[in-house]
């Protein structure tokens, strides 16, 4: 092979790998973690589910444990006593903060989440529920997403949820959230709550996976390629 037909087979074999990329269709709805019927449990610092990794920034303080659980149909008791949400299945909740006494230091718990392979993503939706607890007297009214994109800019919004929580059972505790096309090309995204002292929950997070987030490295070599290939050809051509 001489040298240009090698050049062009590394420079063709180089773009082929970031244009073969394409977008992959992920639910996680959490079925993957065993939680029994009935309970709710702490995963610790973080999970796997679906091929994403959940963690909490309260892991390192004396409250790690206590930053992510997984429910499945759990109750404490009849309402209003106590109302967590019903999906009919298993989700994820994330304390909004924890705090040291009813005054004490206050650490904001941020949930993470990222591609266990290095993917970036596209949000395309979720479902998300409050908690109403009334021996702590209120409702968790809100919860903000921010999603880092793989160049590095962010992007959030913060969504008041409805409201309506009617507890175990079949219920509309869950409402659909929809996120559009600026939410692309996501390295992570982080959730969290600033609103009263509670968890928030989602389940059924729907995202599309696409390159992997080396692929700007991928890309960059292939542009170094480019550039290689040129200075050889350049070589290869008399000088006039
Ligand atoms: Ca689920
Ligand atoms: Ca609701």
């Amino acid at each position: 092979m001489n040298l240009l037909k090698r050049t062009l087979v590394t420079l063709f074999t180089g773009l082929g790998v970031v244009a073969g990329a394409s977008a992959t269709p992920i639910l996680i709805d959490f079925e993957d973690v065993a939680v029994a019927t009935g309970t709710t449990v702490s995963p610790g610092i973080m999970f796997e589910s679906g091929g994403f990794r959940f963690s909490t920034s309260l892991a390192g303080t004396a409250f790690e444990s206590s930053g992510l659980a997984l429910s499945n149909d759990y109750s404490v008791g009849p309402p209003p006593s106590d109302l967590y949400p019903h999906s009919g299945s298993t989700y994820l909740g994330g304390l909004s903060f924890a705090r040291v006494g009813v005054f004490g230091v206050s650490y904001l718990n941020t949930v993470t989440m990222e591609s266990v392979d290095g993917l970036s993503f596209s949000l395309k939706s979720l479902d998300a529920a409050e908690t109403f607890i009334e021996v702590t007297g209120g409702l968790l009214r809100n919860i903000t997403f921010e999603g880092t994109t793989v160049s590095g800019n962010e992007i959030s919004t913060m969504i008041e949820l409805d409201g309506v929580l009617d507890g175990a059972g079949p219920g509309e505790d869950f409402e659909p959230l929809s996120f559009g096309a600026d939410w692309s090309n996501l390295a992570s995204l982080s959730i969290y709550s600033r609103d009263f002292f509670n968890f928030w929950h989602i389940d059924n997070i729907r995202l599309n996976t696409g390159e992997p987030i080396s692929g700007t490295v991928a890309s960059s070599g292939t542009f170094s390629l480019l550039i290689l290939g040129l200075m050889l050809l350049r070589r290869k051509i008399p000088a006039h």
